[in-house]
Parts: C-alpha cells; sequence; structure tokens
C-alpha cells in the first residue's frame, strides 16, 4: 500500500474525521500526562518532606525535583487548553462530526469537503503554536484556560516581542505549517508545477508572521486560540449545510437520528459563541501587544509593568463577559454531541425506541437558546451589580430543566429495555451517572450565596471534570466503541473494553469525587501548594490519595490503547452492522464505507429509533431504508 499525497491531503469526511480522532487522541496523551505531573506536585510538595518528581532534576533541572510555581502554572493551563480546545472539540465536534454526518444523513460527502481538511490542518498548527510557548524565554502560558487579563496583558519575565523563535518549535510550527498549506496546494490550487513552491512560500510566511506575533507563551496561547475558533466555525458551516441540504430523500427532520439533531444545535453555538471569542482574544493579543488597553484599568496595582503610555481607561470586567459569553455556550459545545450520540448508543442496546425523542430535540434546542443567557454565573464574585447576580443565577437553574428532561428520558429510554452491556453501553450509562452528579454540583454554584463560598474553590474543579470527563470523555469513549467497527471494518476487543471501563469508572471517582470535599473546606484552585497552611493540613493524605489515583487512572487508558492499535491488527473482521442498528452508516454502508459511503443513494422510511417494532418481522429492529409494504 502507498500513501500518496492526495490520501493524506484527502477531502473525504471519513479520512478528516479519522485524522481528528488520532490527533484529538494524541494530545489527550499529552494533556494526561501534564495532568499528572500537577497531581504529582499537589501531593507531594516541598521535596524536601516528600518524594522528589522522578527524572525531574535531571530532565528539567527542577532543585531537588521539586516543580517550580510558575511550571505549575503553565502545566495547569496548558493541560486545561489542551483538553478543552485540542481533545475535546476536536474529537467531539472534528471527528465524530466529519465522520457520521453524511454517513448518517444519506450523503456521498459533505457539502464543502475542502472546509473540513482546512479546519483539520488548522487544528494541527494551533496546537504547535500552543507547544512552542514553553519553549520561548517568558516561558508557556500561565493564565489558566480562561486567560483573563490584567494577567494576560502582562509579560513574564523575559518575555520580549520579536525574538524569534528556538529550533524546535520552529520545526513543529513549520511542519504544520506545511500540512495546511500543502493540502491547500493540493485541493485549491489547480496547477501541479505550483503547489510545492507555492506551499513553501505560504509556509515560511506563515512561521514568519507567527514570530512575529507570538513572542512569549502567552501570546501563543491567544494565536491558538483563534486558529482553534478559526478551525471549529469551519467545521460548524459545513455540518449546518450538509444537513440542511444534504439529506437523502425521506430523511425529514423528524427522522433524524439524535446524535445529528445535536450537530446541528452544536453548529448553531459555534456559529453564534466563537465570533466573540475571537474578538475578546484579538483586543487581549493587543493589549498584551502594549497596543491598546481594551481590558487594562488605569488605577490598576501592577501598572507599572505595561507600558503606561497605553495603559488605563480599560476594563477587565469587560473581558469576563465577552470570555464568558463564548465559553458558556461552549460548555454545551463540549457536550451537546456526547447528549446524540449516547441517546443513539443507549436505545440500540436497550433495544428500544429513545423515550422521548421530539422532548429530547425540544430540550437539545432549549439548551441552545438558554445557554445564551447564563454566562455571568462565572462571574458572581466579580463584583458586578448583586441584581444581575440573581438574574443570572434564575436562568442558570432554568437551564438545569431541559437538561433534566434529558437524563429523565435517557432513564426512560433504558426502563424495560432488553439491555446489551456491551463496553459502548457502560461507558454510554456511566455518560448519564456521572452528567447528573456534574448537573448537580452545578446547582450549587448556580446559587449566588453558596457561590461565594465555593467559586474558585475545588468543587468548581470537581463539577467541570464530572460534566467534562464524566461527561464528554465517557460520552466519547462510548463512541469510540460504538463506531469503531464502522472506522476500521475491525471488532474491538470486549474483555479489554470492559477492563478500561470499570479501571476507569471506579478510578475517575477516587479522583474526582474527593475534590468536592476539598472545595467544600476551601481548598483554593490553581495554588501550586497548600501543605503548609495550617487549615489545610489535615486535607494532604486526601490529596495523596487523589494523586494515587489519578495515576491509576492513567494507568486504565492503557487497555484502550492497546485495544484500539491491536484490533486494527488482530480484531475480528467487522461486518457491516453489528450491533443490529436501524441507521444508514450500518444499514446500508460497508464497514468501513467505500469512497462515496453508499453503492446507491439511500432511501427512507422510518425514524432512527425502530426497535423491536412489529412492523419489522423476525429482527427485532426495523433499519431507516427498509421500505414495509
Ligand atoms: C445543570 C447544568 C449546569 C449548571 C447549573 C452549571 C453551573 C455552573 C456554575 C454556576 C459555574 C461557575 C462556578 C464558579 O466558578 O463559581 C460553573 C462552572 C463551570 N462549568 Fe458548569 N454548570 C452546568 C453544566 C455544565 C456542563 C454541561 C459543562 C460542560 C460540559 C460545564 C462546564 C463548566 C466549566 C468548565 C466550569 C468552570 C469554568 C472555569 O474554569 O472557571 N458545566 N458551572
Ligand atoms: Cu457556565
Amino acid at each position: 500500500m502507498t500513501l500518496r499525497l492526495r490520501d493524506i491531503f484527502s477531502t473525504d469526511h471519513k479520512v478528516i474525521g479519522l485524522q481528528f480522532l488520532f490527533m484529538g487522541l494524541g494530545f489527550f496523551a499529552l494533556g494526561g500526562l501534564l495532568a499528572m505531573a500537577m497531581r504529582w506536585q499537589l501531593a507531594w510538595p516541598g521535596a524536601t518532606d516528600g518524594m522528589p518528581m522522578p527524572l525531574a532534576e535531571l530532565i528539567f533541572g527542577w532543585p531537588n525535583g521539586q516543580m517550580p510555581p510558575d511550571v505549575y502554572n503553565a502545566t495547569f493551563s496548558l493541560h486545561a487548553t489542551v483538553m478543552i480546545f485540542l481533545v475535546i472539540i476536536p474529537l467531539l465536534v472534528g471527528a465524530f462530526g466529519n465522520y457520521l454526518i453524511p454517513l448518517k444523513i444519506g450523503a456521498p460527502r459533505m457539502a464543502f469537503p475542502v472546509l473540513g481538511g482546512l479546519s483539520v490542518w488548522t487544528t494541527l498548527l494551533a496546537g504547535a503554536v500552543l507547544f512552542t510557548g514553553p519553549f520561548l524565554p517568558g516561558g508557556a502560558v500561565e493564565t489558566g484556560w480562561t486567560g483573563y487579563p490584567p494577567l494576560s496583558a502582562i509579560w513574564g519575565a523575559g518575555s520580549a516581542p520579536q525574538s524569534g523563535w528556538p529550533v524546535i518549535p520552529l520545526v513543529m510550527v513549520s511542519t504544520a505549517a506545511l500540512f495546511l498549506w500543502g493540502f491547500v496546494a493540493t485541493n485549491v490550487l489547480r496547477s501541479r508545477w505550483a503547489a510545492v513552491p507555492f506551499a513553501v512560500i505560504a509556509a515560511v510566511v506563515t512561521v514568519l508572521v507567527m514570530q512575529g506575533v507570538a513572542f512569549d507563551g502567552q501570546a501563543c496561547w491567544f494565536v491558538s486560540l483563534l486558529l482553534v475558533g478559526i478551525a471549529t466555525l469551519l467545521g460548524a458551516i459545513n455540518y449546518l449545510a450538509t444537513i440542511v441540504l444534504f439529506r437523502c430523500p425521506g430523511m425529514t427532520p423528524s427522522r433524524l437520528p439524535l446524535s445529528v439533531w445535536s450537530l446541528l444545535f452544536t453548529a448553531v453555538l459555534v456559529l453564534l459563541a466563537t465570533p466573540v471569542l475571537t474578538g475578546a482574544l484579538v483586543m487581549n493579543l493587543l493589549d498584551h501587544h502594549r497596543l491598546t488597553s481594551f481590558f487594562l484599568p488605569g488605577d490598576w496595582l501592577a501598572e507599572s509593568r505595561v507600558h503606561p503610555a497605553v495603559a488605563g481607561g480599560g476594563s477587565p470586567l469587560l473581558h469576563q463577559h465577552l470570555f464568558w459569553f463564548y465559553s458558556h455556550p461552549a460548555v454545551y459545545i463540549m457536550i451537546l454531541p456526547a447528549f446524540g450520540m449516547v441517546s443513539d448508543i443507549l436505545s440500540v442496546f436497550a433495544r428500544k425506541p429513545v423515550f422521548g425523542y421530539r422532548p429530547m430535540i425540544y430540550a437539545l434546542a432549549a439548551i441552545t437558546f438558554l445557554g445564551f443567557f447564563v454566562w455571568a454565573h462565572h462571574m458572581f464574585q466579580s463584583g458586578m451589580n448583586p441584581a444581575l447576580g440573581t438574574a443570572f443565577a434564575l436562568s442558570t437553574m432554568f437551564i438545569a430543566v431541559p437538561s433534566g428532561i434529558k437524563v429523565f428520558n435517557w432513564l426512560g429510554t433504558l426502563w424495560g429495555g432488553n439491555i446489551h452491556f456491551t463496553t459502548a453501553m457502560w461507558n454510554a450509562v456511566a455518560f448519564v451517572s456521572l452528567f447528573v452528579i456534574g448537573g448537580l454540583s452545578g446547582l450549587f454554584l448556580a446559587s449566588t450565596a453558596v457561590n461565594v463560598h465555593l467559586h474558585d474553590t475545588y468543587f468548581v474543579v470537581a463539577h467541570i471534570h464530572y460534566v467534562l470527563f464524566g461527561g464528554s470523555t465517557f460520552g466519547l469513549f462510548a463512541a469510540i466503541y460504538y463506531w469503531y467497527p464502522k472506522f476500521f471494518g475491525r471488532m474491538m476487543n470486549e474483555t479489554l473494553g470492559k477492563v478500561h471501563f470499570f479501571g476507569s469508572y471506579v478510578a475517575f471517582n477516587c479522583v474526582f469525587f474527593p475534590m468536592h470535599i476539598l472545595g467544600i473546606r476551601g481548598v483554593p484552585r490553581r495554588y501550586f501548594d497548600i501543605s503548609h497552611l495550617e487549615s489545610f493540613k489535615d486535607l494532604q493524605p486526601l490529596n495523596v490519595f487523589i494523586t494515587i489515583s489519578a495515576f491509576a487512572l492513567g494507568v486504565a487508558q492503557l487497555p484502550l490503547v492497546v485495544n484500539f492499535f491491536g484490533s486494527l491488527i488482530w480484531g475480528k473482521a467487522a461486518p457491516a452492522n453489528p450491533w443490529n442498528a436501524t441507521t444508514l452508516e450500518w444499514t446500508d454502508a460497508a464497514s468501513p464505507p467505500i469512497r462515496e459511503n453508499f453503492e446507491s443513494r439511500p432511501s427512507v422510511y422510518h425514524g432512527a429509533y425502530e426497535y423491536n417494532n412489529p412492523l419489522s418481522g423476525d429482527d427485532d429492529f426495523l433499519p431507516q431504508s427498509r421500505p414495509v409494504s
């Protein structure tokens, strides 16, 4: 088998989906290692009374193997940025959105095939730029995934514009830029001979521009997020156009699988929210370059650290409003696709129609709409008007209603079902259980009075991990186990799958449940060492327990790695429809599907969840594409 450039720079939505999948899983491993480094520091801070991090002194030159505070800041900032922007969004939206939409709606391709490739290669470039930061003199970004100014506007020690990049980031970014422009050259330029010089020149220009703009870790972070924003926008336009225009005959809106509905609403969220983030990032980047002062107040204590000529007159609070106007909808961008895919999976393995199909769609719509009116629940402690706080507390509690409807309907789907506990199903059920815990802790946080105590503590860390790891990530696991046979034409190993699932489920709860306790005790998030504080001393054993569990959680991912790659070689050949599912990707496409997906254009006669329908004869499922006379 020879791999040609045309295969790498493919515009086939399936190839693009898998490129997103491999990229996202790679970043998942990287983000996980960062988390473990953080946890080591929290369990065994001060190396004299604790355990030095193995090899840290040798590799990084940290005295006594102890992580310096600024490195800790960079580690949690990179961890969260990677997990949110380079793992969950690219995997849920990029990988599964690209792969599944055409197959599920009976289309041979996406509406704009080139946009899909552009978004995957732009995401890779974003990753390369983000990881340029740690190699620059000022060090990596240290302002968390929220990048609040004024902190994000000032320069770290050693930062200075136009200082150029060392070799490693130069290689990383130019390689990624070559991929991006190589894709453009292959698919947009008509002329063959011009392709290579075009790609090379464009990549060089890209690197030069990036060097000028991204002169330190913080600036790299801005540029990286801008690129991710562009990539997700390109994807969203593509999904919307495809779902609206490319459905096969008979695929009416009321027959669309919930996974497709959820991606549609996700695309709406992306389209309406991301431009606001882009605006905020550009303003913040200009402030960081000392060209403007959008977010820098005049009476600010650290004024001496910014250029006196530009500082003043800006509002840090404005940034918080803009940031959360994007980032609250963004948390739904990170969960809605999982909502949809889990709905599909629960129905297949309970051999029952989804309970309340239409209410499920209305709930998605309500979450999408209300999601734009709750952003200031992140700002209760920011000094904004308390009356505003009450309004946002109410809207936040409202949004729990459609979320509750979804949970109720998932349980209704399982109720009385003939449940098949495959690995995919275990992960889907885990998703529901963990999402409930995350939603409930959200309600505590949404109460303005309780929030005074809990804001910026480990309780928030527990909340976000129950929704994003327990929710999005277990949803992602479910989706991987479920669609793997379609992707690669091989079955995964169920035993290894269950080892991975149970190991992850137990370890996950051991890591994140105790964080509720830390939070209620008042332990602040983003501190590199709390062990020396008198009031928290008794909590140190809990921190050690969490860290050991976190390493167990990391180890628990190894069966997934072995299963994922091993099954490519040793997995049993997958039939077209191993799960007896009703939707088109299983009933009308081979495993893996052919280039244009279907031998002939499918027609659809039924909804997506006809399990145990009397019309299906001997089978217990009625494919969407099977006419019934
Ligand atoms: C019932 C639904 C939910 C409610 C009522 C809720 C409420 C809240 C509140 C009030 C906060 C702010 C806490 C603080 O900083 O003081 C918060 C933080 C957060 N929530 Fe939720 N939430 C819900 C669901 C979700 C979901 C589904 C996700 C993601 C998939 C999510 C992700 C986050 C994240 C990432 C943060 C922390 C942001 C930061 O870093 O400061 N939440 N939530
Ligand atoms: Cu929020």
